[in-house]
């Protein structure tokens, strides 16, 4: 074993150089990710120096301190101007090092890190430790040698398929790829990382930088880059990087090492300068933001969740039942019918089958999460849960029953949310006893797999009660945006007016496929119709007549919708909806039928039908999303502009290369959308167009909403 540490250190942190025994090691200490700022390359660059100059040394050993290896270059830094020493001249410096130097991965090692790792001559991973290239998910590609060295390491069609998808590979898989060299288990970072260099040394083996080898990308064939063009013009024909990434793999195997890496360099900057990009981080750092709720000061105390129980077996009861489960949280799953419960655990059971058949789940993890949902009928079960989350049929009438039933039943202190789309949340926490214990908790549908969740703090919801919904939300893998109490909250409330909009348009004489085509051109997955399809157009249906018997005026006089929803046309579920649909597609299929129920409806409401410019479609539908959001912002629903960019983005599949609704919107002007909001304030008239005051306000200073 080496003798205990010589201490060199060479300053100034967050990089380190000490000695142990003839090994010298390079420790990266730059919480919370070690992200490779310009400090951690200026102290890498250091560290390299002292390694190299140290007679005593034989080999170096780079390791990080925390939880994790380096994450990838330091996000905060794009943007700005570049300061030396770039991570392409550190990783040559590690290239070209006179000494052997060996990476031990801990945690993840993702973008810049790897490629830190890749330009070492020997990598070992600990069994629980991530690799992967996520810079696509940013608008990016790696940027200081990944596209150049991966192929070199793993072969190019792997190294495309981990590259274009970002995501992260498993220490195993890395080693059977040959990303790494071995996979240690049951030590640290630092002892697997010596033992590893004694033994190289007492080998006296030299292994080759991988930047030298040929041997994996000799010999490939051309066609698979055509093939990957051809799928990507398919199915990412909106995004920059991913097509800048197969060129830069297809220069790894066509140009020597040097000449690919200039090549790789071009196409990054490229990427860089992309507003995409912009677009892209903002998104990430949205995602991350949301978490810190203005107002809620961190370290409030919260609750332990450790048993929860959902009413309702339905489509969405059923869906969050299973983000507890997966979660590896105990559920009581309630429903007043012994057939509804015993089909809402077979969709549960057909579900995972399907995630099963898949291969992300293997059969003893699908036992498991089955056996963590328990139905019943009784809510007398749910004595013990920490937390209940009602997702029954969407009627005040119902939920306050439900409430008070729950407010008899629960223990002191339990939780207790709603998953209401529309209602107020808090007429449902006046039928209990406990108001400042009621929340809503708003899941999407499917809710085990969109990630968004909205927290809903009504006028009494304590502190404790949001901040334990907030950190729930985290630890279930949703991102939660705490908002506030109005009819569909933020994130519906927004898709009300685009719904609202969509109508119009199609009364006027624009097709439902004409809607469609301008939103998915916009990069939305779904158009407006498809998407109302997959929901399920009863759902909107009930909602309405709902509001109709509570005397809404604007509800009064149903809808094309409503008449295709009472023939049965319900969506994707009965084949038949604003589209058809041929058994077992999901692939949309204008209907005759359809259009003769919106010409018998233009008729009855005496409309000559026009034709409707896609501009037009594009502004009507996405400048009333923003006037919109421009009012929740100044009620107060939402707090800042980035709660309903995370909203949108994770929630309605808001293209996320532009950033979010309102992050959009700045780009798009302002003044533009001002001006149209009040042409069509003019010339359509009603309250959707009243402009909001914010909006008006920003324009005219020419300032972004939330600066
Ligand atoms: C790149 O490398 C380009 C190169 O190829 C080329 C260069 C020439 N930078 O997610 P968490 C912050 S592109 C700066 O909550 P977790 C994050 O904002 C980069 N900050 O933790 C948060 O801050 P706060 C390629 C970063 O445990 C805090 O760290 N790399 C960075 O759930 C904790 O983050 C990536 O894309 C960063 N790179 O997950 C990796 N990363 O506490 C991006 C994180 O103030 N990162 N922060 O809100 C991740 O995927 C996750 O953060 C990670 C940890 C898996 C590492």
């Amino acid at each position: 074993m080496p003798s205990p540490a010589q201490t060199e250190t060479v300053p100034p942190n967050p990089v380190q150089y000490a000695r142990q025994g003839r090994i010298g090691v390079v420790t990266v200490d730059y919480p919370p990710v070690n992200a490779v700022g310009h400090g951690v390359r200026s102290g890498l660059v250091a560290a390299l120096d002292a390694g190299l100059a140290d007679d005593g040394a034989e080999a170096l050993l780079i390791v990080c301190a925390g939880r994790t290896f380096m994450a990838g270059a330091d996000i905060r830094e794009f943007g700005k101007p570049s300061a030396p020493p770039t991570l392409p001249e550190v990783v040559a410096r590690l290239d070209a090092a006179t000494k052997p130097v060996i990476a031990t991965i801990h945690g993840t090692a993702l973008g810049g890190g790897l490629e830190v790792a890749l330009a070492c001559h020997v990598r070992i991973a600990l069994k629980s430790a991530k690799l992967g290239l996520p810079e696509v998910k940013l608008g990016l590609l790696p940027g200081a040698g990944g596209t150049q060295r991966l192929p070199r390491l793993v072969g190019a069609a792997k190294a495309l398929d981990m590259i274009l998808s970002g995501d992260p590979v498993g220490a195993e898989e890395a080693l059977a790829l040959g990303l790494v060299d071995a996979v240690e288990d049951g030590a640290s970072a630092l002892e697997a990382g010596l033992r590893t260099a004694e033994r190289l040394l007492s080998d006296g083996s030299r292994p080759q930088p991988v930047s030298a080898r040929t041997d994996r990308i000799a010999g490939t064939d051309p066609a698979l880059f055509t093939a990957k063009r051809a799928e990507l013009a398919k199915r990412q024909p909106h995004l920059f990087s991913p097509h800048r990434i197969v060129d830069a793999v297809e220069a790894a195997v066509t140009l020597p090492f040097d000449e690919g890496t200039a090549r790789e360099r071009d196409l990054f900057l490229a990427c860089m300068d992309s507003p995409q990009r912009a677009g892209l981080i903002h998104a990430f750092f949205a995602e991350r933001e949301v978490a810190k709720v203005p107002g809620l000061p961190a370290g409030t105390p919260t609750r332990d969740i450790r048993k929860v129980g959902v009413i309702g077996a339905g489509t969405m009861g059923g869906g969050i039942a299973m983000c507890f489960a997966n979660a590896g949280i105990p559920v009581v799953l309630v429903d007043s019918a012994q057939d509804g419960l015993e089909r809402g655990m077979a969709a549960i059971r057909r579900n995972y089958d399907s995630t099963l058949r898949k291969g992300r789940l293997t059969a003893a993890q699908l036992d498991e999460r089955m056996a963590l949902i328990h139905p019943t009928l009784s809510y007398d079960e749910l004595a013990d849960a920490d937390l209940v989350v009602e997702a029954a049929f969407e009627s005040m009438e119902v939920k306050q029953a439900i409430f008070q039933t729950l407010d008899r039943t629960c223990k002191p202190g339990a939780i207790l949310a709603t998953n209401t789309s529309t209602l107020d949340v808090d007429a449902i926490a006046a039928a209990t006893g406990r108001p400042q214990d009621v929340l809503g908790m708003h899941f999407f549908s499917p809710a085990n797999v969109m990630r968004l969740l909205e927290v809903v703090r009504g006028a009494k919801t304590s502190d404790t009660v949001l901040a334990t919904a907030m950190g729930l939300a985290r630890r279930i893998g949703k991102v939660g945006v705490a908002v506030g109490v109005c009819y569909g909250f933020v994130g519906n409330r927004i898709l009300h007016q685009r719904g609202r909009e969509s109508m119009a348009l199609v009364e006027e004489g624009a097709s439902p496929e004409q809607v469609d085509r301008v939103l998915t051109e916009f990069g939305f997955p779904l158009g407006h119709f498809s998407m109302t399809d997959l929901a399920g157009i009863d759902v909107g249906w009930r909602i309405r007549e709902e509001r109709r018997k509570a005397g809404d005026p604007e509800a009064q006089s149903p809808n094309w919708l409503d008449i295709l929803a009472e023939r049965g046309r319900y969506g994707q579920k009965t084949a038949a909806g604003v589209y058809r649909y041929e058994p077992g597609s999901r692939t949309p299929i204008p209907d005759p039928e359809v259009a003769a129920v919106i010409e018998e409806d233009r008729r009855r409401r005496g409309i000559a039908p026009r034709p409707v410019s896609d501009g037009e479609v594009r502004e009507r539908c996405l400048y009333a999303m923003v006037n919109e959001a421009a009012k929740i912002l100044e009620e107060g629903i939402a707090a800042r502009p980035v709660d309903i960019d995370a909203i949108w983005l994770h929630g309605y599949g808001f293209p996320s290369w532009r950033g979010g609704l309102l992050f959009w919107a700045n780009r798009e002007g302002l003044g533009k959308i001002a001006e149209a909001v009040q042409r069509y304030h003019r010339d359509i008239g009603g309250p959707q167009w009243r402009p909001s005051a914010l909006l008006l306000q920003c324009a005219a200073e020419g300032r972004a909403i939330g600066c």
